[in-house]
């Protein structure tokens, strides 16, 4: 069966494939939640809850060491390696988006992140568009002054901002481009489309579900005592080109492609276009064997 260009759940023919697809009925809501408010919660269940406990655990020294935010710790935890392959979550993105995703990123947290609003179509893309997706994993309760992630359900559906619509004509963006003109520029749009506001405040073992293109950030934190332990999966799916719009000239047809990790093989995903291989810069693959080897988190 071929491949479908558009993820189901951002279809024109969503009814026509869950009519036909067999879903079990926590499935389909999974699905219709993201097709309608382009985010979903999952209860990953008590084994997914004790596994939290290990992630936090192995990677509690990155945080006394002074991190904020730890990228990519899936190469030296278990535990947050085997949160980011969940198969349960791997059915339901199958499920909703019509193709096999992959893991190609975490992030842990150990307080809020303070993040400006953004949707990762920004930072994370691929085409056919929109075969990306996030997934927020509470790794301890969420209390509400802890700087929760916020988002804007529905903002799904508003058109894709790049660097260019939000103002910047230089061809490759550079990278106080993002501070400077995309930052304000998105949060101008949001604000503007009247839509509601909302808080993930997730108990530890349930995760969020962010279409590519859903509006979010981090909350203020109110308690700068505060703990908001939480770990986020970036997921690409199978046979599409990855590249990173921030550095990509999408209307001059310029791509910054990339050659995502699976999280779940540990070997690398190569960019394709219906079906073929992309032709890849041979810096990239030197790249990303080499962190393949290295196996080091990066730390800011
Ligand atoms: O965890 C948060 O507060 C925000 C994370 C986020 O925006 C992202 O990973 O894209």
């Amino acid at each position: 069966m071929s491949l479908p260009d558009v993820p189901w759940f951002e279809s024109d023919g969503l009814d026509a494939y869950l009519a036909r697809a067999g879903l079990d009925a926590d499935a389909e809501v999974f699905v219709r939640d993201l097709a309608r408010d382009g985010y979903a919660v999952v209860d990953l269940g008590e084994a997914a809850r004790a596994l939290c406990d290990q992630a936090v655990a192995e990677t509690e020294a990155y945080f006394d060491a002074g991190a904020v935010r730890v990228q990519d710790a899936w190469r030296r935890s278990p535990a947050v390696r085997r949160l980011a392959v969940w198969p349960a979550m791997r059915e339901r993105l199958r499920a909703a988006y019509g193709r096999d995703p992959f893991p190609f990123q975490t992030l842990n947290f150990r307080r809020g992140s303070t993040q400006a609003l953004h949707a990762d179509t920004v930072h994370f893309h691929s085409v056919p568009a929109r075969f990306m997706c996030g997934v927020w994993i509470a790794l301890e309760d969420v209390r509400p002054d802890a700087g929760p992630l916020v988002y804007y359900p529905g903002s799904h559906r508003l058109p894709v901002m790049t660097m260019r619509d939000a103002g910047v004509n230089a061809g490759r963006a550079q990278p106080d481009d993002y501070a400077l003109h995309f930052e304000p520029r998105f949060a101008e749009r949001i604000d503007g489309a009247g839509l509601p506001r909302r808080q993930a405040e997730l108990k530890k073992g349930q995760a969020l579900v962010w279409a590519a293109n859903l509006a979010h950030g981090g909350a203020p934190i109110l308690d700068p005592d505060s703990t908001r332990r939480s770990l986020v999966v970036h997921c690409y799916f199978e046979d599409c080109l990855y590249y990173t719009p921030m550095s990509s000239d999408e209307a001059a047809g310029d791509l910054d492609l990339r050659m995502p990790p699976n999280v779940r093989t540990g070997r690398w995903a190569w960019p394709k276009r219906n079906g073929w291989p992309a032709p890849l810069a041979p810096i990239l693959v030197a790249r990303a064997v080499l962190a393949g080897v290295r196996r080091q988190p990066f730390v800011d």
